[in-house]
């Protein structure tokens, strides 16, 4: 998608902080961390939320939640604990248009949901 930020990342027409790569799935420090260790995983095809995982691309989701097992493990947030979000449509405070995976960490977090 042409005007969508998080695809410029993937083709890296605009800079970020990558932490994460392989050929289908990557992951960055997000631009305004709400939390010591606050990074962003997507998928580099352009879903545009929870609503477009279809069954041909469960199994892409699946093995991005293990690049976040992996980074919870290498960011040192495996054992304190961390949170998982992935915002969905307006009432879900989604900003940016295309699925993505927040991973926060690195402090106790609000308990509250929403
Ligand atoms: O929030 C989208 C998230 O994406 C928000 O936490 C900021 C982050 N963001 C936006 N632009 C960038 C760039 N260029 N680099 C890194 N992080 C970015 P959501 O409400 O989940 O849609």
């Amino acid at each position: 998608m042409s005007d969508c930020i998080f695809c410029k990342i993937v083709q890296k027409e605009i800079p970020s902080e990558i932490v994460y790569e392989d050929q289908e799935l990557m992951a960055f420090k997000d631009i305004q961390p709400l939390a010591p260790v606050h990074i962003v995983i997507i998928p580099k095809v352009h879903l545009r939320s929870v609503n477009d995982i279809t069954p041909e691309n469960e199994p892409l989701v699946g093995r991005l939640f293990g690049v976040v097992r992996r980074l919870a493990e290498e960011f040192e947030v495996n054992e304190s604990g961390y949170r998982v979000v992935s915002n969905m449509g307006t009432d879900g405070g989604q900003i940016v248009g295309h699925l993505h995976f927040h991973l926060l960490g690195g402090q106790a977090l609000n308990a509250r949901i929403g």
